[in-house]
């Protein structure tokens, strides 16, 4: 009997081994952009927990990966795609196995094998979507759909935000002035930046503010407008009882931008951030996850499963014409520099 229970035991104990280590997946990702129930999920079905450290801007991201242990410390990244070419020439991100993400082929054709990311080697598409204004529509009816109401002194009309999101800033300006947002002309850029500046001292500036810090501004009545994405944007729509916010693309045009899943060059554990990568794509959580964020899916099989409501919401899916106002967001080389320069010279001033 005794000699039973002992090989029952050793058994189910898995032959002798020791209990394996808990099994842990470290995430580093956007504010407010994952449906804590999709982990939690996750967790149930494969054991592995996953623990969610938050960002709000890329600089403030970048700067982790770079310089603080990040890309040893965290598994999984989500990060902008436009940022993909600076990370694998830092060598801060791993190649993806594709054959661990068999649902990479639920992704729309758009995002497999995009410019920024040739062959998805390092990359796989997690939300997308458009920078545009939260604004007040109570209090300005009329709203100029303008980025004049930021730049220009005789439009502003009531207190905005500016984003703490350099590209997405200093392309705004870009844009109002008739050119591209992925500039790489000096005098043009210098232009921005004083756009910017302006903009940044005006007494109806209520300072910048990353990722959610503009939405959360306007929602909580501190500001009139801010520059904010449009998932942002949605959910301070939708969340607010009395239906005072609104969201607009600026008619001089503005970004499209979208995310992506990344590896750290160092992950402790890039089979768990594998796993959860594919569960990501799969089609029911990939749904899950944009009926959460209240950003667009780039995954096509999980688009099926959104609500007719959410496909047909302009704010979350762009209209043609909204559309054809976008600029794709790229990286711009080592012209980053002249960003970088022209951006220290308005933060600090
Ligand atoms: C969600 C942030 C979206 C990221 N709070 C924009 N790239």
């Amino acid at each position: 009997m005794c000699i039973f229970l002992c090989l029952l035991t050793l058994l189910l104990a898995g032959c002798g081994e020791p209990p394996a280590a808990p099994r842990e997946l470290n995430l580093y990702i956007w504010s407010e952009y994952l449906d804590p129930q999709i982990p939690a999920n996750f967790a149930a079905k494969t054991g592995i927990k996953v623990n969610v450290s938050v960002y709000e801007s890329s600089e403030e991201m970048l700067a982790k990966l770079q310089h603080a242990g990040g890309s040893s410390q965290y598994d999984l990244a989500v990060v902008s795609n436009m940022l993909v070419p600076t990370l694998v020439q830092l060598k801060l991100i791993q190649a993806l196995d594709h054959s661990r993400i068999p649902n990479r082929h639920n992704l729309d054709a758009l995002f497999l094998d995009p410019a920024y990311d040739p062959g998805n080697h390092h990359s796989l598409a997690y939300q997308w979507g458009t920078v545009g204004l939260l604004y007040n529509k109570t209090k300005f009816p009329d709203l100029e759909p303008s980025w004049g109401v930021l730049f220009d002194p005789g439009k502003q009309q009531g207190s905005f935000v500016l984003i703490d999101e350099m590209r997405d800033q200093l392309g705004a300006a870009l844009i109002f002035l008739g050119h591209s947002a992925n500039s790489t002309d000096p005098e043009q850029l210098r232009q921005a930046g004083q756009l910017v500046l302006g903009a940044k001292k005006s007494a109806k500036s209520r300072g910048f503010e990353g990722g959610v810090g503009g939405k959360n501004k306007v929602a909580a009545g501190l500001a009139d407008m801010a520059v904010v994405w449009n998932g942002d944007a949605l959910k301070a729509i939708e969340e607010n009882a009395k239906g005072e916010l609104a969201y607009l693309v600026p008619r001089e045009g503005s970004l499209i931008w979208a995310d992506v899943m990344v590896v750290p060059a160092q992950a402790p554990s890039p089979g768990a951030a594998h796993q959860f990568i594919d569960y990501l794509l799969d089609a029911q959580a990939g749904a899950q996850l944009s009926r959460f964020t209240r950003y667009a899916s780039p995954n096509k099989a999980a688009r099926q499963l959104l609500p007719k409501e959410d496909l047909e919401n302009p704010v979350l899916y762009p209209s043609p014409e909204i559309l054809s106002r976008l600029e794709y967001q790229r990286e711009v080389g080592e012209h980053v520099r002249l960003y970088d320069e022209v951006w220290t010279e308005i933060k600090s001033r």
